[in-house]
């Protein structure tokens, strides 16, 4: 009997792993990184290949790592290497010595590879040749690029309408192969174009938008620099923006103090040590926090209304803590804002928040004092139902200072994948603006769809009811990342056709429609080369700078095709004579495309030129210069609730967060090294008062429930840890506890799917 698409979605339970639990770590990178960094590149790199790399990632006129998104700096830039633990290792995938195809395939049937475990997927080596899976059939077997590109023509020229499709991005694509990817999407004829951001950072966009006018951070490296005080809420650098500890370093060194507001005392942001720095090294590093605020899951808009409380209190008093000319000059709905504010009580917020009081009153006194703030944060604040009002609450905050629009100050959404902000800026998304949407048609002559596509839940629930029948994936690992994994699943196996251009295999190519295909293509850093030569890319970093991208590696086999050919091979092949447009010379010459980019963008102008800088150039930043394109054209004050979720008695609040040793659904090994655990990743992280009142002891094996809207869900044999988490709190790893999160909790208007705040009980296996 054939597995059932569930049972395929699922990472296999594996015994006999002996689970060790240390102590956490205190400080991050220095020697455990260095060490981390040499073993996996040796272990998985060529090692002709090693020094390249490392000479080459983030550097000037190199390659832009695939990790996360976080800036280089504009100037100097380290000469040892500006590159981090988990860029190497995110090099290591990609550049592993493995390689498979057609005999890997022959040898292993969809049903086997589905026992394999996430980490012993991606390391089955890189993907070289296009595979088929035809109906019925339990193997993949190969097909050349021109059946593969008519394959999925004849598929989607099948449908009833272009709406029965679903094209989603991961934020790896280069602003070159995601411009041409959504152009084909959206000349085929529909606005379905989920994207990864739907399930990150859509509800900092919205919020931002909103109340800012843009949907984008507004601070540069400079500003992180120079600030006074620094707050980074629900976020863990150290594992997922290891370089930003390197611009927080600098903060301290100018006189900048650091608060930190998460559930958990994460290793990174307490103490770092530079691996750049021999001085630092011996020294034991920078202590980074001045404060850090165990905030309970989910409390942070309690805590943010009782500073905000306080802050109008000594106001009311002084006359001295609101940035008033600011206020006056550049925001619009102050009054209604402080009406609504007044309206809480202090002491309920602050219990609210989990927080004591002393630590609450360190927090304020140094907001009050400090003028220049920035705020930085990432998933612990946008995967909520109410993430939409946890980051306008910040806003509010900000607004009241004055601390936007100035050095040293404003808002930094810490950016996940390294080109997830510059897929959205050349127009992946499912909700594009009508001006967006004029100028496409304007450059090439045929009208977008105007109706909004389906985001990622929204496309998941029209698979799942035979709305959408085609599923199109440009990178990532859909069924890993999304939420309610069972439901999704189904949702996938009921299409006819699912694709997905990827440079590794994962668990997305085993829980198939009825046929599917895997296309694979090149790495961020192997040479594209193409009728006019090897091609240079852009990318956008988290902070609005568009750089160009170079590979500098032979690809790992000659039968891979860059993004852009894929998009263009399969446009090709779809729209034949219907189109418009000349895929086959973009595919030719990626200048062209941005210069289509820069006719139909704003901010590209001398696209071609301007990348020719070495560090790149800014894309304008209205909030950044005090400029505000929102409906008032001021900053706006918003008014949030304080969430209203309750536990019952026996519930617990869980997020789902990534361990040291993974990249999202990519998992590089076993261990989560700063939080002290090794060699098992389906663990709970628990608060021994939680435990001790449900007799549960360290290490015992337990069942995890969550019941929402009646429907209950279930993830089976966690290992309990021990850990300094608030009480009523817990913690698992993504992909493991996906299965818990329901489709239906989501971000209020943003549709980011709550994955932070998951009820759960606890049962142990009688
Ligand atoms: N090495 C590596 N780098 C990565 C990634 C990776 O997987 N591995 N992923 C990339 C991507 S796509 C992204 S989006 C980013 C993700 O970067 P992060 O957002 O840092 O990643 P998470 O592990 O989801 O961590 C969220 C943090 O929020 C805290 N948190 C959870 N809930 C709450 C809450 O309610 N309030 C507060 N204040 N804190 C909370 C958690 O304790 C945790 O420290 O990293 C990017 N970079
Ligand atoms: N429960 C829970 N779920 C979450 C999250 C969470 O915190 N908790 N985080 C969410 C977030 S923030 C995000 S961004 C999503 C991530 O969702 P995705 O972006 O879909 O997932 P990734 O794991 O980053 O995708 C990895 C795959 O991308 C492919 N790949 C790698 N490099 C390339 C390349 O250069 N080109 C192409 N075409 N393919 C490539 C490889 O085949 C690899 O297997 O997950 C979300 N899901
Ligand atoms: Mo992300």
């Amino acid at each position: 009997m054939p597995k059932s698409a569930q049972n395929k979605a699922l990472t296999p339970i594996q015994e006999n792993k002996t689970l060790r639990i240390e102590a956490p770590a205190t400080n991050s990178a220095g020697l455990g990184g260095l060490k981390a960094t040499t073993t996996h590149a040796l272990k998985y790199i060529k090692p002709g290949q090693i020094l390249k790399i490392t000479q080459n990632i983030n550097q000037k006129g190199g390659f832009d790592c695939p990790g996360c998104a976080w800036p280089d700096p504009d100037d100097d830039r380290s000469v040892i290497g500006e590159y981090c633990e988990n860029g190497i290792k995110a090099m290591a995938e990609e550049q592993q010595k493995t390689l498979i195809g057609a005999e890997f395939f022959a040898n292993n049937s969809v049903d086997a590879l589905a026992g394999y475990s996430d980490f012993e997927l991606g390391k089955s080596g890189r993907l070289t040749e296009p595979m088929y899976l035809p109906e019925g059939a339990t193997h993949y077997e190969p097909i050349s690029w021109e059946a593969a590109f008519n394959k999925v023509a004849t598929h989607l020229n099948a449908l009833q309408s272009p709406d029965e499709a679903a094209f989603y991005t991961s934020g790896r694509t280069t602003n070159e192969a995601a411009f041409l990817y959504q152009l084909f999407v959206r000349e085929f004829g529909t606005s379905n174009l989920p994207d990864c951001s739907n399930m990150c950072h859509e509800a900092s966009g919205k919020a931002l938008s909103e109340t800012l006018g843009i949907g984008k951070g507004s601070v540069t490296l400079k500003d992180l620099h120079k600030a006074e005080l620094v707050i980074v809420v629900g976020q863990n650098p150290a594992t997922n923006h290891p370089r930003m500890l390197s611009a927080l370093e600098k903060t301290k060194a100018n006189g900048g103090k650091i608060i930190a507001i998460n559930p958990l005392p994460e290793a990174g942001l307490m103490r770092f040590t530079d691996p750049k720095n021999p001085i630092k090294m011996l020294t034991g590093g920078t202590a980074l926090s001045d404060v850090f605020v165990p905030v309970t899951i989910n409390g942070d808009v309690a805590f943010f209304k009782a500073i905000l409380l306080k802050l109008l209190e000594k106001e009311e008093v002084t006359g001295k803590v609101f940035d008033k000319s600011f206020i006056k000059q550049h925001t619009s709905g102050l009054n209604e804002f402080l009406e609504d504010l007044k309206t809480y009580n202090f002491e309920a917020c602050l219990k609210a928040s989990g927080v004591s009081k002393s630590t609450f009153n360190t927090v304020l006194d140094l907001i009050l004092k400090k003028q220049k703030i920035v705020i930085c944060w990432a998933m612990g604040l946008t995967q909520h139902e109410n993430a939409v009002d946890n980051i306008r609450e910040l806003v509010n905050l900000l607004l009241l200072k004055g601390s936007i629009g100035k050095e040293g100050a404003g808002t930094c959404p810490v950016r996940g994948h390294s080109n997830v902000q510059g897929d959205r800026t050349v127009g992946i998304w499912e909700a594009a603006p009508q001006a967006f949407l004029d100028k496409i048609e304007a450059k090439f002559g045929f009208k977008p769809s105007k109706k909004h596509g389906y985001s990622v839940i929204d496309a998941i629930k029209a698979m799942y009811n035979n709305h959408v029948k085609v599923f199109f994936g440009m990178g990532g690992n859909f069924i890993s990342a999304v939420p309610d994994t069972a439901y999704s699943a189904q949702a996938l196996a009921n299409c006819n056709l699912t694709v997905h251009v990827s440079t590794k295999l994962n668990r997305s190519h085993l829980v198939t429609g009825k046929e599917a295909l895997i296309l694979p293509c090149l790495g961020r850093a192997e040479k594209d080369y193409q009728k006019t030569g090897i091609q240079i890319q852009s990318v956008e970093n988290s902070m609005g700078i568009v750089s160009s991208t170079k590979g500098i590696l032979e690809p790992c086999a000659n039968t891979l095709l860059s993004e852009v050919a894929v998009v263009c091979g399969v446009a090709n092949a779809t729209l034949k004579h219907r189109t418009k447009i000349n895929w086959l010379g973009y595919k030719d010459n990626y200048a062209k495309v941005r210069d289509a980019i820069e006719d139909v963008v704003s901010g590209f102008e001398n696209y071609n030129e301007q990348l020719k800088q070495p560090a790149g150039f800014y894309l304008p930043n209205g909030a950044r210069k005090r400029e505000f394109n929102t409906k008032t054209g001021k900053a706006n004050f918003s008014i949030n609730k304080l969430p209203e979720w309750k536990l019952k008695p026996e519930e617990l609040i869980m997020m789902t967060i990534r361990s040291h040793d993974q990249f999202n659904t990519t998992i590089y090994g076993l261990n989560d090294r700063y939080r002290g655990v090794f060699n098992e990743r389906r663990i709970i992280f628990m608060n021994t008062n939680d435990m001790e009142k449900r007799g549960l002891k360290p290490q015992e094996i337990v069942n995890l429930k969550s019941e929402y809207q009646g429907v209950i869900r279930e993830a089976k044999q966690f290992k309990i840890v021990p850990y300094q988490i608030p009480e009523n709190c817990c913690a698992t790893y993504f992909p493991e506890a996906n299965v818990l999160v329901p489709l239906n909790s989501y971000a209020h208007t943003a549709k980011t799917p709550a994955s932070k705040s998951v009820k759960i009980t606890v049962e142990p296996i009688s």
